[in-house]
């Protein structure tokens, strides 16, 4: 590999990474901001190098975005044996690490001869193109094998098109949800990011517009609509803002575009409270389309609202519920402003700094974040004015994934600002590949607010009675507990010392100037912020995670009993 890679170094570009997994982030940050048409392959050494790719290939394949891994394997020829890296297991020999990324890849294979490729490749190839497929897909290739000669014939190597077909539901499912809709009284729209992958967003913006259906928006789907669309209520979920709940608690038709309806979404299944609520799911997956019990309309989510757009002429939803969005759509953006002008002194609050990161942001700029407590505030707080703008991936939500996945994102647009948002937890998982964006010329601007530890963590332990225990980065104190000082930890120190521009600020103005300057400057600039980790944007939904039925703390029983009672709306939609 390294051979071939080295010969064709001017005519294959070849970048060297930190660290595996983010090496996968970045390609999965660069796929799904290149609406999955383009993908990179990674390729490992044996061993560790292979194994640190699983997180990344299930963070790839929950968020159905095409990446290649090329790990190495042991030798086929079992020669030496065992060599180095190898995991020896005596019940199997022909076991890898490598075997690890099955349950994570779409498409996996173990290359043992030369010829295999023949076959491999063009599935490979399938599975990343197919929309409804894709993910991460491991081509294993043992070292010798790597290094072996094969005639392979000529017309293998003929350019190939791989296309990506526009198709529509069968005909009857279609005819269906027409009648579905036109019975509907309270209507609603969750869209999520198979609209964006589709190019979807102007077809769902007539589509709304004639039909007069209100929105609301996934992680994955938020921007799909501009944040001021009078259709669009808002985000629905467990970090979602309540107007979309209240719309969702009042529809009696759910239509799920290009959404795979996960407990986030549906807040636990709570969302859709209507005993009568029935859904369609419009999906390209009829995995994902069968959700439900919903209507399944099996194709792509721009020809399908197109053709739906053409059946339902004349059509129109009740004025009164059209309205409605529109008020709640006005009601949140009031929200929206208070929560970012907070004034919290002396440290400002997170929610002050999504909103300064949104002004110095120009509509097609991109944000990217991924886990803690950003997400909530981002999901809820954020004007989305591009349908590419807002990139949380908050399918597997990996801490670490923000850094490498922002510069993804930024080779895929070289055109867009990237403000990658990112808490000090998940910095500390991956900082490294601020090297990379250093090497690569790769300019990043990165807001990382230190709020010293797992301010997301610590306020859903205390909901849940154990009092944020074990989220906080302290000294271990007297009591034996983490209960001592703050740690002296100088992220900013650690960030420059990585190659980056690095400005502390202490306040939203300092912040704001330190945005202009990030924005005018060429290389990557890190601004390291300390928020207030107590005064947050709230969550206003439930959310199923469970607590133990036994306890001998009182917090715990009351919020046990009060789990259970919120378990009980969880619906099944059977
Ligand atoms: C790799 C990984 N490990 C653990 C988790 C569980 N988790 C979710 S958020 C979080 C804490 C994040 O801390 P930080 O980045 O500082 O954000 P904050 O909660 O302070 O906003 C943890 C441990 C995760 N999402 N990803
Ligand atoms: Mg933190």
């Amino acid at each position: 590999m390294a051979q071939a890679l080295h010969q064709y170094r001017h005519d294959f570009p070849y970048i060297l990474g930190r660290n595996e997994q983010a090496m996968v982030h970045a390609s999965a940050g660069f796929a799904r901001m290149s609406n999955r048409l383009r993908a990179f392959a990674c390729a490992t050494s044996i061993g560790p190098g292979a194994t640190n790719l699983v997180t990344g290939a299930a963070g790839a394949t929950i968020n159905r975005l095409p990446v290649l891994l090329l790990p190495a394997d042991m030798p086929s020829t079992r020669i030496p044996r065992p060599v180095l890296q190898q995991v020896e297991l005596a019940w199997t020999s022909s076991v890898s690490v490598n075997d690890a990324l099955r349950p994570v890849s779409k498409y996996w294979d173990r290359i043992e001869r030369p010829e295999q490729v023949l076959w491999s490749a063009p599935e490979a190839m399938r599975v990343l193109t197919d929309q409804a497929e894709t993910g991460a897909v491991t081509l294993a290739i043992p070292t010798d094998v790597q290094a072996e000669a094969h005639d392979f014939p000529a017309e293998f190597f003929e350019t190939r098109v791989w296309r990506i077909p526009r198709s529509l539901p069968d005909p009857d499912a279609l005819a269906e949800a027409v009648t579905m809709i036109r019975a509907a009284s309270r209507p609603l729209i969750v869209v999520g990011g198979g609209v964006v992958y589709s190019e979807a967003t102007d077809a769902l913006a007539a589509f709304v517009g004639q039909t007069g259906i209100p929105v609301v928006e996934t992680h994955a789907g938020k921007g799909s609509l501009p944040f001021d669309h009078p259709a669009n209520v808002g985000s629905l979920g467990v970090n979602g803002v309540p107007v979309a709940f209240e719309m969702a608690g009042e529809a009696d038709l759910v239509i799920g575009i290009g959404t795979r309806w996960t407990d986030v979404t549906t807040v636990s299944q709570t969302a859709f409270g209507r005993p009568d609520v029935r859904f369609i799911n419009l999906n390209v997956a009829s995995f994902d389309a069968h959700k439900f019990s919903g209507l399944p309309l099996i194709g792509d989510a721009r020809a399908t609202i197109e053709a739906l757009g053409q059946a339902l002429a004349g059509f129109h939803v009740d004025p009164e519920h059209e309205a409605k969005a529109a008020r709640l759509n006005r009601e949140w953006d009031a929200e929206i402003e208070r929560y970012g002008n907070l004034g919290n002194t002396p440290l400002p609050s997170q929610g002050e700094v999504v909103a300064a990161v949104n002004d110095a942001a120009e509509p097609r700029d991109v944000v990217v974040a991924a886990a803690g407590s950003l997400p909530n505030d981002l999901q809820k707080l954020w004007r989305s004015r591009d349908p590419k703008s807002y990139h949380v991936e908050y399918g597997y939500s990996c801490m670490g994934y923000e850094i490498p996945g922002g510069m993804g994102v930024k080779m895929a647009a070289p055109d867009r600002e990237v403000f990658v948002m990112v808490g000090d937890g998940s910095y500390m998982m991956m900082p490294s590949e601020i090297v990379t964006a250093v090497q690569e010329g790769i300019k990043l601007i990165i807001v990382l607010i230190q709020n010293h530890g797992f301010a997301s963590v610590g306020a859903l332990s205390r909901r849940l009675g154990t009092e944020g225990f074990g989220a906080a980065y302290r000294r271990r104190g007297d009591d034996g507990l983490l209960s001592g000082d703050n740690l002296p930890v100088d992220l900013a120190a650690n960030a420059a010392s990585f190659g980056a521009e690095v400005k502390k600020v202490a306040t939203i103005e300092e912040l704001r100037s330190a945005l202009d300057e990030a924005r005018s400057a060429t290389a990557t600039t890190l601004i390291h912020v300390e928020t207030d980790p107590d005064v947050y944007v709230p969550r206003f939904q439930w959310w199923d995670v469970a607590i133990a039925e036994v306890s001998t703390s009182e917090a715990v029983q009351e919020a046990r009993s009060s789990y259970e009672e919120e378990r009980a709306k969880s619906r099944r939609h059977l």
